[in-house]
């Protein structure tokens, strides 16, 4: 049994829409919990004037009975307020009249950073919205409601995932994010920074080591640098491992098979080997600058300013919450290769019968 998601849709376009296919019968969502963490990743200091417009409502439309699974295709919709203002830049239809409101200019100044130039190249489009509309992070909202489905799931056989943020801009307290934060948005600047997430309750053995694409940590770390702007993953201690000896690097087993220490963050060999997992991943500043970069105009080919569109200064407060979706993802995949079943019933009860074998947990 294999989980599959699957997303469409365009930051400044009528919707996002998301379907997840592989879900359990059976499997009770709580539109709150949903609710809360779109709401979570539209927060934090340094986002866009536009997460006061959005309300990342979640519509279901396919797959859910009375809050329940029906084990079909669950099919979730979260629509773009802001589209009313881009309503004819952004029309699936061609338009009939004066073009009126946002992007009904052709964008031609790719930013540095931003997925605008190669995207623009590669589809052949003159006007870089075309490409930039799509790789936005705007996306990630649908990756947030998936990743609370996917966070119930992991529930149900006891397994919890939170991200947090570590550093902004260099910054690691609250209050220090904070500054640098204003400090990036007077200098018409941005920032990036690290996040951590954590899941507990995770077995041992979920992952294989059996190919490179079984291996769990591989596919988390797929999971983590296919968000928008992270350019850095980390599992456990990571690169700093890379500098120590074998004698400290390595987790010793103790009566129990638990381990005093985790510096392979959870997972040897590919797969979870019973203590929490532990990744972080480093997120670039956003290439959108008030203060634009040099670029070249494509439709001239003269040295030009980068487009500068409203946006964030720093989203990291932001990444946390996706990365912990994400990492939500990807285990409640390989608990549902591992564990199977149709009904949450059957799911549940492979997974008891499965710690039973094993006998985990032990008692040293
Ligand atoms: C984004 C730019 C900003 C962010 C957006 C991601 O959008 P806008 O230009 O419309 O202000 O607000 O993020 C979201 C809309 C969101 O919901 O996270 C980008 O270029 O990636």
């Amino acid at each position: 049994m294999t989980l599959t998601l699957t997303t469409a849709g365009e930051s400044h376009g009528p919707a996002l829409v998301a379907i997840v296919s592989g879900l359990p019968a059976g499997l009770r969502l709580d539109r709150d919990a949903i609710a809360a963490d779109l709401r979570r990743r539209r927060q934090g200091y340094g986002r866009s004037p536009r997460q006061k417009l959005e309300e990342d409502e979640v519509a279901v439309l396919a797959g859910l009975r009375h809050g329940l699974t029906l084990g079909t295709p669950l099919a979730l919709l979260v629509g773009n307020r802001d589209h009313a203002n881009w309503e004819w830049g952004m029309s699936p239809w061609p338009m009939e009249g004066e073009a009126t409101g946002k992007g009904t200019t052709p964008v031609t100044l790719p930013r540095p950073g931003h997925a605008d130039l190669a995207g623009a190249l590669k589809f052949g489009h003159d006007d870089v919205r075309n490409a930039l509309e799509r790789a936005s992070a705007r996306q990630t909202a649908v990756h947030v409601a998936a990743g609370a489905v996917a966070k119930a799931l992991l529930a149900e056989i006891g397994i919890e995932v939170a991200g947090r943020v570590l550093e902004i801009g260099g910054a690691d307290t609250e209050s220090g994010w904070r500054k640098a934060t204003d400090a990036a948005r007077a200098d018409r600047d941005t920032l990036g920074g690290v996040v951590e997430v954590v899941a507990t309750g995770a077995p041992p053995g979920l992952g294989s080591y059996a190919d490179r694409a079984d291996r769990l940590d591989a596919r988390l770390a797929a999971a983590l640098m296919g968000i928008q702007a992270v350019k850095g993953v980390e599992i456990g201690d990571g690169f700093a491992l890379a500098r120590m000896h074998g004698s400290q690097a390595h987790d010793e087993i103790e009566p129990g098979l638990r381990r005093a220490t985790n510096r392979a963050g959870g997972i040897e060999g590919g797969v979870t080997n019973g203590e929490p997992v532990v990744l972080r991943a480093a997120m670039k500043p956003l290439p959108t600058l008030m203060r634009p970069l040099r670029s070249v105009d494509l439709a001239t080919g003269e040295p030009g300013e980068a487009l500068v569109e409203r946006s964030d200064v720093q989203a990291v407060e932001a990444l946390a919450v996706v990365a912990e979706a994400a990492v939500g993802w990807e285990l409640a995949q390989a608990a549902r290769e591992k564990f199977g079943g149709d009904a949450l019933v059957d799911f549940v009860g492979a997974h008891a019968a499965y710690l039973e074998r094993i006998a985990w947990p032990r008692t040293p």
